[in-house]
């Protein structure tokens, strides 16, 4: 039976995973660890949370040696945006921080999950239907961590024998943690905005398509590849995955299904909007889907119905529209 490390545990797709690792798992089979101990009460009650710094290895080491633990999901990273505002930390954080997790990995013959991104494509990539192996010449800082990652996670699967396996997500939407600083929070946001205040100014274009999935798919997706029989993975870091691709307005739409009174305004952020339109709109995922059974469960109309239901309750809004809890 697995004993799980999760790096990043406090992040939006950390935050999810852990507790959903521990409802499988067992919760003491799964140790959390986030550079934020004070910012998740429900981590920290459900099962052993960590507080170090994802640039110190012999932190990670110390951790898996008195934890035994021999799969380690690495989620710690900064998110698109931030890491544009801040490249030299972001390097930091975002490569030596996994070098140290792929070190570790090969001491100890730990299992690492890796997640990469669209971002890790750049706008020579095919925009359309992109291609799982195919040009990665990404403009940010993001995305050149996230190819680097790529990279680094299959030469230690190569060199080293150390069990690497990466996905890359598209834009992820989730009620549970905010996400920190990328440039699809506007999908998030937005569902809060619309209950709260009835409308949302949107920092993208109306017409900015991206490829996105709801977070149950994405936690499906992690938990599925590292699973999945080793010697069927043609691919190690990373594969393609994807749910649905939309862009602002029609999401909006797809609100206004639910609070007809929903409007949206639009206040492009020039840096975003660049990053945004520097990805693919939609990936090819069939390498997933055929070598290791990859489906996804939520398209826009049942992922907007989640997230609205969810937040109502979060949020203590009314059933019908919105302006819940200011
Ligand atoms: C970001 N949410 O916006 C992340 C993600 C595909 C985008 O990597 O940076």
């Amino acid at each position: 039976m697995q004993r799980i490390l999760i790096t990043g545990a406090t992040g939006q797709i950390g935050s999810e995973l852990t507790l959903a690792l521990r409802e499988k798992y067992g919760t003491d089979r799964v140790v959390a660890a986030g550079h934020r101990r004070e910012t998740d009460r429900e981590l920290a009650e459900t099962g052993p949370l960590l507080s170090f710094d994802i640039r110190d290895g012999a932190a990670i080491r110390d951790a898996v040696r008195e934890y035994r633990i021999d799969t380690i999901y690495h989620l710690a990273s900064l998110l698109s945006t931030v890491a544009e505002k801040n490249p030299q930390l972001a390097w930091a954080i975002n490569i030596d921080g996994l070098r140290n997790v792929l070190e570790v990995a090969k001491e100890t013959g730990c299992r690492v999950f890796f997640p990469s991104s669209i971002g890790a494509f750049g706008p020579e990539t095919p925009s359309v239907n992109t291609p799982q192996i195919t040009i990665q010449r990404p403009k940010t800082l993001y995305g050149i961590t996230k190819v680097a990652g790529e990279l680094l996670c299959d030469y230690y699967h190569r060199r080293y024998g150390v069990d690497t396996r990466g996905l890359r997500f598209p834009g992820l939407i989730s009620h549970r943690t905010p996400p920190g600083g990328g440039t699809t929070d506007y999908a998030v946001e937005i569902y809060y905005a619309a209950l709260q205040h009835g409308s949302y100014e949107c920092f993208l274009h109306a017409n900015t398509r991206l490829d996105m999935m709801y977070m149950p798919d994405a936690l499906d997706a992690a938990v599925a590849l590292m699973e999945a029989d080793g010697a069927k993975l043609r691919h190690r870091n990373a594969y393609n995955v994807t749910a649905m691709s939309f862009a602002p307005d029609d999401i909006a739409a797809e609100i206004r299904k639910m609070i007809p009174a929903f409007h949206m305004r639009y206040a492009v952020d020039p840096l975003r909007q660049s990053i945004a339109e520097s990805w693919p709109r939609n990936m090819d995922d069939s390498a997933a889907r055929s070598d290791w059974g990859w489906r996804p469960r939520y398209d826009l109309p049942a992922m907007t119905r989640d997230m609205l239901e969810q937040l109502r309750v979060k949020l203590n809004a009314p059933q019908e529209g919105g302006h819940g809890a200011e």
